[in-house]
């Protein structure tokens, strides 16, 4: 008996069919249609398609009887090795060639004792001596059914899935097996190659089972599983805008994924040591990285001063630039300096500490110095800006200065600042300044810390007059 309009479907896959199958005693339905007289036996059946089964399949399908149901209601799942046919037995108590039972949903008729909203009923196929052709049955059986019969109402089922351990070789590809049979003695063994090709795939995780089926009756089949992960690839590019990386110089990128190890990847660069690039499958997840320039010793910092980040979920590719920035920034001249209009005055003088970049004597790789004075009415980087020389180290800090001449005279403000990310195209250029009592963490820049620049008119001497 089937029937599609007495339960709301299952919901998962309600827009794909309708599938939903009822197997009633239909004493109260209004279709008035019967499975038995006043009282007697019901035993409906619903067969799946043949096909090979093997220990380990699996039969998956959702069921329900109505809510609250006070006839209670069984589900019979039995198995056929009898390929195609279809028997099922000459009356409601026989079963044909389904003579295994998998399973009994509610097998002693209790009320109560089948779910009365849509549930998941799994039957994993076992004790078979080897596969078997055959089809799996889905049996209502029900005494004392009928109108006047102390049992049977209607159940439905619906989202009926198959799911076989082994499959075909020719449905996995990436898996190659040799040989695909022979004999083995008894008490020896042989060796089945298998071999997997992530060619073409996608990132992502692939299984497959090894069915190894024989005519051994203790272990009929064994089911070796097994796992491809394809993981994405990630090209890492870094542009070195800066000319940070001298030409003859290595960059090896060290991170999370290979133990910071700065030399076991080191990167491709074009000829004109303007690019490096480097490309790593990398499983979804997230990593820590750097740049590292192989100058005399490993420069951790030259290229970026925090560790850089990616999330990989997929195959992408990383473009990376300059990203340095300083620990300290400082004037170091007098706080108050005097001079005259068109006369070179100063120096003005600042320091500068980036982490790992401005240690060494000399100034830092790829770093510019510049001093500059304006009117604290003007914002700072429309200031008057002279690039500044390193002079000598104060401990790991780069010293720069530079004199200004100033065209009018007036009272100023001065202050220093540093770039190390000015390439073209650097989305993280942006000059740090420096004050008076410093700019490091915690310490900002003030502009009521800046120097003091105070330019008098220039004063003709009299003897020039008297010429
Ligand atoms: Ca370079
Ligand atoms: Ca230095
Ligand atoms: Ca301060
Ligand atoms: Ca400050």
């Amino acid at each position: 008996m089937v029937k599609d309009d007495t339960f709301p479907f299952h919901t998962l896959l309600r827009h794909v069919r309708r599938p939903v199958v009822l197997m009633h005693r239909c004493k109260n339905l209004s279709d008035g249609s019967n499975n038995t007289g006043n009282i007697g036996t019901i035993s409906n059946w619903l067969l799946t398609p043949e096909t090979t089964i093997r220990n380990g399949d699996t039969l998956l399908f959702y069921t329900r009887v109505p809510t609250n149901s006070q006839f209670p209601d069984r589900l019979e799942v039995r198995l056929s090795s009898s390929g195609a046919i279809t028997d099922v037995g000459l009356n409601a108590t026989s079963v044909g060639v389904f003579n295994t039972l998998l399973t009994s949903i509610n097998p002693n008729l209790v009320v109560g004792g089948y779910p009365d909203q849509w549930s998941p009923i799994s039957v994993t196929v076992s004790g078979l001596a080897g596969p078997v052709q055959g089809r799996f049955g889905l049996r209502y059986y029900v005494d004392d059914a009928g109108a006047s019969g102390a049992n049977s109402n209607y159940i439905g089922i619906d989202t009926l899935s198959y799911t076989t351990l082994c499959s075909s070789p020719n449905d996995v590809p990436w898996l190659n097996l040799s040989p695909t049979s022979g004999s083995t003695a008894a008490g020896s063994s042989s060796t089945v190659n298998v071999g997997t090709n992530s060619t073409g795939l996608s990132a992502g995780t692939y299984t497959a089972n090894v069915c190894v089926t024989s005519n051994d009756p203790l272990t009929a089949l064994v089911i070796v599983p097994v796992t491809l992960t394809v993981t994405p690839e990630i090209t890492f590019v870094y542009h070195d805008l800066e000319d940070v990386v001298h030409t003859g110089e290595d960059v090896t990128l060290a991170g999370s994924f290979n133990g910071w190890n700065n030399s076991v990847l080191t990167m491709t660069h074009d000829a004109g040591y303007t690019t490096f690039t480097a490309t790593l499958s990398l499983a979804a997840g997230s990593y820590d990285y750097k740049y590292v320039v192989k100058s005399g010793g490993d420069q951790w910092d030259w290229l970026n001063t925090n560790n850089r980040a990616i999330v990989v979920s997929g195959a992408a590719t990383r473009h990376d630039y300059r990203n340095v920035t300083p620990g300290y920034m400082h004037i170091m001249s007098a706080a108050s300096i005097a001079g005259q209009q068109n006369v070179p005055v100063g120096p003005l003088v600042g320091e500068a500490y980036y982490q790992g970049v401005t240690n060494d004597a000399g100034s830092g790789r790829g770093l510019i110095y510049q001093v500059g004075y304006g009117l604290t009415t003007t914002a700072i980087a429309g200031w008057n800006w002279i690039t500044a020389t390193y002079t000598g180290q104060n401990g790991n800090n780069d010293v720069f200065e530079s004199t200004v001449t100033v065209a009018a005279s007036g009272v100023y403000s001065y202050a220093v600042r540093a770039e190390g990310n000015w390439g073209a195209g650097n989305p993280n250029a942006g000059w740090f300044y420096g004050d008076l009592d410093g700019v490091f963490p915690g310490e900002p820049f003030e502009l009521n810390n800046t120097g003091l620049l105070t330019i008098s008119p220039h004063r003709l001497f009299a003897p020039l007059l008297r010429r």
